[in-house]
């Protein structure tokens, strides 16, 4: 088998239907219809054709009736739960689906709104090869409906439960009341003649086929779909994710439906659901696949971040599995999420609006997600620059080539005393200029990230913390010059983070931000107006050592109660075994990481959960300060500790958006960084590049030329 084919003359060329959740007694409006019928450039302009094909939706009636039949999935929310048609305690009669009717081919209703929209837009366009196609919903006949209502003169009113008669006549009722509406569409349809648009079929709304001694699903769809098709229309569905479906989906076209559409639900389930297993499934059964994706402009930044990865894998496997152009596809959007990506500040958000347009349009290429920091093709001869980051934990060493492309790295484990790791940053820094010099590159300078107080003119650390043992007053820079020809920069790698995502990372055009490094110990690095904040003695942004409890223990710079010694890789560790007792026999042993701590909240330890929401809290405590005093636009956190998962980091945020001064917490955005482990070394490149690098900020204006101006 293969998918639904997409561009079937009898389908009347449907390839990508997008589903339209509307709201009953709120009628669409163009404004809205716009952004699904066209694409808009950057002015908003429409230059071209969007989707294809609409599916009006209504969950609720105005008099709160439901419109819908769910399931009940059961406590693993895995589809495979125990399941039964939930039967609404709301069933809707013969007034709320007139309201229906009237709502979608009523005057000014949606289909009026929609071909004028089409209309509208192809001013600017020029017309569509095809017109648009429409698909209705069909309510659900719930079976606690007792009295419908009558639909013909008989004044016989239509029961649907089996309250005082056997489940035949029910479902026939049912039935009689589906094959009205069905009537109801076609008159109303006909007598409507709208320019643009083309009534393709209905689409039923329960996400499974049911039957149970009560209901008759199966039956009732078998004779409804004879009736759809009699008045040539094409009877629709778009199951959910779950086995039984999927031996639904095997004989559909033989039984129920004519098209069917296979959630992969992948971007709503923790887990256990794959889109290749529901394009293999829907391949087999000869369905379409349906893209899931959606917008929601208060989400908490873990799960943004968890939907971005997932919502790039539908667009990546669609060219991957094929369904991109082999497949009718039908598109979940929860409610406006293309109007707000298109609207959206954020580039990523943004981006996704070009993909799903160039996906619809078949012309979408695979993407990675994060995407990886910037490359370009290394050309032999380049300029390089060798970088260090010692850390707490790792000392890094990478050869970055003038584009901020890594050519080479290695990396060791901190060594436990100053002179060792100062011999390993020597070795290291000298193993990188003989690969420049093996590879044809020419060494511009060193770059060395470093924790602690970095004298930044001198090159020297002047203090540290016990982080990394013993590094007071090093001087790094005499130390590496004295052993080749190369000019050294040494600078405290909180700031080199900030610098790596200022030149490379999520804050490219971002003059205000802040940045913070989760590690072992939390660096921080701060931009003002542009410019990186150094203080009088380039000490500054020490975010770690801010104190968030005036008794808390000692931390070795000193101070009492660091946030570092709660929120940080060792902070969690050391609070873990000092004050939570059920996780303290773990901590005990001296395997215990920050990694294992998230391991075990994600594994639904209570404790765990406890001890990741408390130190995201204090983390935000600390830096809701740095926010009233700064009022950065963007928070930008990069680290190690980057997978702790939700309960940490949607504390962090909720505290710093609950605690910071409201206007600027509202207009705060807070990302988590895409440069991985690398953004000690591409901070620590950059710096050395200075101002000879060809990143982004270094691009300068160019002074238009003048009439007869030449190149020198
Ligand atoms: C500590 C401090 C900071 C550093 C931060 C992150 C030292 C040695 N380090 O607060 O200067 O920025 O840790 O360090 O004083 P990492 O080890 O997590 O990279
Ligand atoms: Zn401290």
């Amino acid at each position: 088998m293969s998918y639904l084919k997409p561009d079937q003359p009898e389908y009347n060329h449907l390839r990508h239907l997008v589903l339209l959740y509307g709201a009953a007694g709120r009628p669409w409006t163009k404004e809205e219809l716009k952004y699904y019928v066209a694409h808009l450039d950057s002015d908003g302009r429409p230059d071209d054709w969007f989707y294809d094909s609409f599916l009006f939706i209504n969950t609720k009636f105005k008099s709160g009736a439901d419109c819908v039949a769910d399931v009940n999935l059961g406590k693993s929310m895995s589809g495979e739960g125990d399941f039964f048609a939930m039967c609404s305690p709301n069933p809707s009669d013969k007034d709320d689906w007139e309201e229906l009717l009237d709502f979608y081919l009523g005057k000014g209703g949606a289909l009026q709104t929609l071909d004028d929209t089409v209309g509208e837009m192809s001013a600017g366009i020029g017309s569509a090869v095809c017109k648009r196609n429409v698909v209705l919903t069909l309510p659900y006949p719930h079976i606690t409906q007792e009295a419908f209502g009558a639909i013909d003169g008989s004044g016989h009113n239509l029961n649907f439960s089996i309250k005082g008669q056997s489940l035949s006549p029910a479902t026939d009722s049912r039935l009689k009341a589906e094959t009205w509406f069905m009537e109801e569409v076609v008159r109303r349809w006909s007598e409507r003649r709208y320019k643009n648009l083309n009534l393709l079929g209905m689409y039923w709304i329960f996400e499974t086929v049911y039957r149970s001694w009560e209901v008759d699903d199966h039956i009732l769809l078998k004779e409804l779909r004879k009736v759809i098709n009699s008045k040539g229309l094409k009877f629709l569905w778009i199951p959910f994710y779950a086995t039984y479906n999927f031996h639904l989906l095997e004989s559909y076209q033989d039984y129920y439906f004519d098209a069917a559409f296979l959630q992969p639900n992948f971007l709503f389930y923790k887990e256990g659901k794959t889109i290749e297993m529901a394009s293999a499934v829907a391949k087999k059964c000869g369905a379409g696949l349906e893209m899931e994706y959606y917008m929601d402009l208060n989400e908490p930044i873990s799960i943004k971040n968890e939907r971005h990865i997932r919502f790039r894998e539908y667009l990546n496997a669609g060219v991957k599995y094929g369904y991109m152009n082999g497949s009718a596809c039908a598109h979940f959007q929860g409610a406006g999420s293309l109007e707000r990506m298109y609207n959206h500040k954020d580039p990523v958000e943004r981006e996704f609006y070009e993909d799903i347009y160039h996906f619809v349009n078949g012309t979408y290429q695979v993407k990675t997600y994060p995407p990886p920091p910037p490359r370009c093709i290394f050309v032999p001869g380049s300029r390089a620059a060798v970088a260090i980051d010692l850390g707490g934990t790792n000392l890094r060493m990478g050869v970055v080539d003038n584009s901020g492309k890594v050519l080479h790295w290695s990396q060791v484990e901190t060594p436990p005393d100053k002179q060792l790791i100062l011999h390993s940053v020597v070795a290291k820094v000298q193993e990188g200029l003989r690969f420049c010099k093996a590879n044809g590159l020419t060494p511009v300078g060193v770059g060395v990230s470093t924790g602690g107080r970095v004298d930044f003119e001198k090159g020297e650390v002047v203090d540290s913390t016990s982080l990394i043992p013993g590094w007071k007053n090093v001087e790094i820079r005499n130390a590496i010059e004295s052993g080749v020809d190369i000019s050294v920069v040494v600078d405290n790698d909180g700031n080199c983070s900030a610098v790596a995502e200022r030149v490379f990372g999520k804050a490219k055009c971002v003059d205000n931000f802040i940045s913070i490094a989760l590690g072992t110990g939390i660096g921080g690095g701060i931009y003002v107006d542009g410019k990186l904040l150094r203080g009088q003695n380039n000490f500054t942004a020490e975010i770690g050592h801010v104190s968030v409890n005036s008794d808390g223990p000692l931390c070795s710079c000193g101070n009492r109660g660091c946030v570092e010694l709660y929120a940080s890789g060792s902070g969690l560790v050391r609070w873990a075994r000092d004050e939570f007792p059920l996780l303290s026999d773990l901590a005990a042993r001296d395997s215990l990481s920050a990694k294992e701590i998230g391991d075990m909240a994600r594994s639904g330890d209570r404790v765990a959960i406890d001890l990741l929401k408390k130190a995201g809290e204090k983390l935000g405590i600390a830096v809701a300060g740095f926010v009233n005093i700064f009022n950065p636009s963007m928070i930008v956190i990069s680290g190690s500790l980057l997978g702790l998962g939700a309960p940490y980091f949607d504390a962090f945020e909720s505290t710093v958006r609950s605690r910071a001064i409201k206007p600027t917490a509202d207009a705060l955005r807070i990302e988590f960084s895409d440069l991985r482990n690398e953004a000690g070394i591409l901070g620590a490149a950059a710096t050395a590049f200075g101002d000879s690098m060809a990143g982004p900020l270094r691009v300068k204006a160019v002074k238009p030329k003048q009439d007869g101006e030449t190149d020198d």
